[in-house]
C-alpha cells in the first residue's frame, strides 16, 4: 500500500538553483516504489532564521511504498549527491529536502519528526504546499506566515 507524502525542497547556494531543484524532483520521482503526483512552482523567498542569498523553494507530492525512515534515508542521499555540507544548523545549503507529511503519520523520534515541526509557520513551505494541496490549508497554524517575503518564480521544467 502506498502513502501520500509531501517533500519540501530548498536551495540557496551553488549557482543554478532551478536546475538543482529540477534534478532533485527527477531523483525523487525515480525512487523505488514511488510515483510523482504533484509539483509546485518554484518560489523565491528571503532566508528565514538563516543567512545567505535568497532561497528557491518548492514542494512535491509523492505516492510511495517506502517506509518513512527509508524515505528520509533516500532524501539525505539525494542531498549528499548535491554536495550538501552541514557546518551548522540552518547554514546556507546547496539542497535541503524535508519530509513535510507522510500520510497521517505522527512521529517524534530523534531522526524524524512528522509532521515536520515548523511546517505551519513558514511561507516557503506553505505557499508551494497549498498550491498543490489547497485542502491542507488548516495546517497553516501561525498567521504571521502571510507577511514573509516570497514570490512565485516560475514552473519547474521536469
Ligand atoms: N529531521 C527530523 N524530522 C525531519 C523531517 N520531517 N524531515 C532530522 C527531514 N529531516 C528531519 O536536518 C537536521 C536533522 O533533522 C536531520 O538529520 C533529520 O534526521 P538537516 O537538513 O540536516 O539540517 P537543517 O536543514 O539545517 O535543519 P532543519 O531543522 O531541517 O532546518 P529547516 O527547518 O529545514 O530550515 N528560509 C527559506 N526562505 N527557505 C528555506 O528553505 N530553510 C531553512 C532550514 C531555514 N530557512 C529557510 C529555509
Ligand atoms: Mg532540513
Amino acid at each position: 500500500m502506498s502513502s501520500r507524502t509531501y517533500v519540501g525542497l530548498g536551495a540557496n547556494l551553488g549557482g543554478d538553483l532551478l536546475a538543482t531543484l529540477t534534478q532533485a524532483v527527477r531523483a525523487l520521482s525515480a525512487l523505488p516504489g514511488t510515483r510523482l503526483v504533484a509539483v509546485s512552482s518554484a518560489w523565491r523567498s528571503a532566508p528565514l532564521d538563516a543567512s545567505g542569498p535568497d532561497f528557491l523553494n518548492a514542494v512535491v507530492g509523492l505516492d510511495t511504498t517506502l517506509p518513512p525512515i527509508e524515505l528520509l534515508d533516500a532524501l539525505q542521499a539525494i542531498e549528499q549527491a548535491h554536495g550538501r555540507e552541514r557546518p551548522y544548523r540552518n547554514a546556507p545549503r546547496t539542497l535541503d529536502l524535508d519530509l513535510l507529511l507522510y500520510g497521517d503519520a505522527v512521529l517524534g523520534t530523534p531522526r524524524l519528526t512528522l509532521p515536520h515541526p515548523r511546517l505551519g509557520e513558514r511561507a516557503f513551505v506553505l505557499r508551494p504546499l497549498l498550491e498543490i494541496a489547497p485542502e491542507l490549508a488548516p495546517l497553516a497554524t501561525c498567521r504571521g506566515w502571510q507577511a514573509q517575503r516570497i514570490e512565485r518564480s516560475g514552473p519547474i521544467p521536469i
